[in-house]
């Protein structure tokens, strides 16, 4: 088995580890079909949490496997992000249960963007996050031209991936483009500790929530009145509404089972 990515089960949820540190966990064949591998084996994990080891988190594409006086040329990058980005980013849009993402160090091209496609992002304050795409002569994807007007504005995104600029994560938490930044020493123990939180937490609620919020960028405002009176009506027969309830009445922490 591959060590470039790690798997490691804790209780009810789930680390990956992206583990190339050399290349500051650049993404080449090997750990993109092992990451892969790995979103798809989450199963009933109630959380998930992807970070890097070393000094950073990802700085997208190898681009060593791109090298112009090595072999074929050109390469087909629509079909590379078909075959091995996209199937990344929808993979993890699409998990169910809420995904953090613990940026510990540099996020670069789409290593940046498959850190924002998670549910909560936080970072270390040393960390940064560069759309460097236009300085190789790309453009933005694995859902950075989507993501980035939305969370930050036409103006900010657009200087973002225009001038491929650094954004420290302090300012990305500013901005609204992560949740937010920690001291470098806080960020694994604030992690572990939210996605032990999440997977403690009301699992189709957080299901539903993500759903909701997801669906709402495609749906008229009256459409999306209907969807949240559907997803409520599912929640409210969950146990873990019924048990969140009568927690709050006893006036004790509930115990929810993710039923
Ligand atoms: O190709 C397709 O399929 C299309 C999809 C593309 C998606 C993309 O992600 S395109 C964007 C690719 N990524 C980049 O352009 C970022 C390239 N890296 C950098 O600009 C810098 O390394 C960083 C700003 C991320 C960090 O800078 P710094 O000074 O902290 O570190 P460094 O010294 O540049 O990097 C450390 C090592 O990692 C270094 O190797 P060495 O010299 O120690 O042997 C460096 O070459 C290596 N490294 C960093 N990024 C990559 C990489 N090796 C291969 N591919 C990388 N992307």
């Amino acid at each position: 088995m591959s060590d470039v990515i790690i798997v490691e089960k804790m209780d009810q949820w789930i680390k990956i580890t992206l583990n190339r540190p050399e290349r500051l966990n650049a993404l080449n064949v090997e750990m993109h079909l092992a990451f892969r591998a790995a979103l798809e084996a989450v199963g009933d994990a109630r959380a998930v949490l992807i970070t890097g080891a070393g000094r950073g988190f990802c700085a997208g594409q190898d681009l060593g496997e791109r090298n112009p006086d090595n072999g074929h040329w050109p390469p087909d990058l629509g079909q590379t992000l078909n075959d091995y980005f996209n199937p990344l980013v929808r993979l993890i849009t699409n998990l169910p249960m809420p995904v953090i993402c613990a940026v510990n160090g540099v996020a670069a091209g789409a290593g940046a963007n498959l850190a924002l496609a998670c549910d909560v992002v936080l970072a270390a304050d040393t960390a940064r996050f560069i759309q460097a795409f236009s300085k190789i002569g790309l453009v933005p994807d694995a859902g950075g031209s989507w993501i980035l007007p939305r969370r930050l504005g036409m103006a900010r995104a657009m200087g973002l991936a225009l001038t491929g600029a650094p954004l420290m994560a302090p300012q990305a938490a500013e901005w609204g483009l992560i949740w937010k930044s920690y001291d470098a020493a806080d960020l694994m123990p604030e992690a572990h500790a939210l996605a032990a939180e999440f997977a403690a937490g009301p699992t189709m609620a957080y299901a539903g929530t993500k759903s909701l919020m997801k669906r709402a960028a495609n749906h008229d405002f009256d459409a999306h009145l209907d969807d949240e009176a559907a997803m409520q009506q599912a929640c409210g027969r969950s146990d873990d509404y019924a048990e969140g309830v009568r927690a709050f009445l006893a006036k004790r922490p509930a115990e929810f089972t993710g039923k």
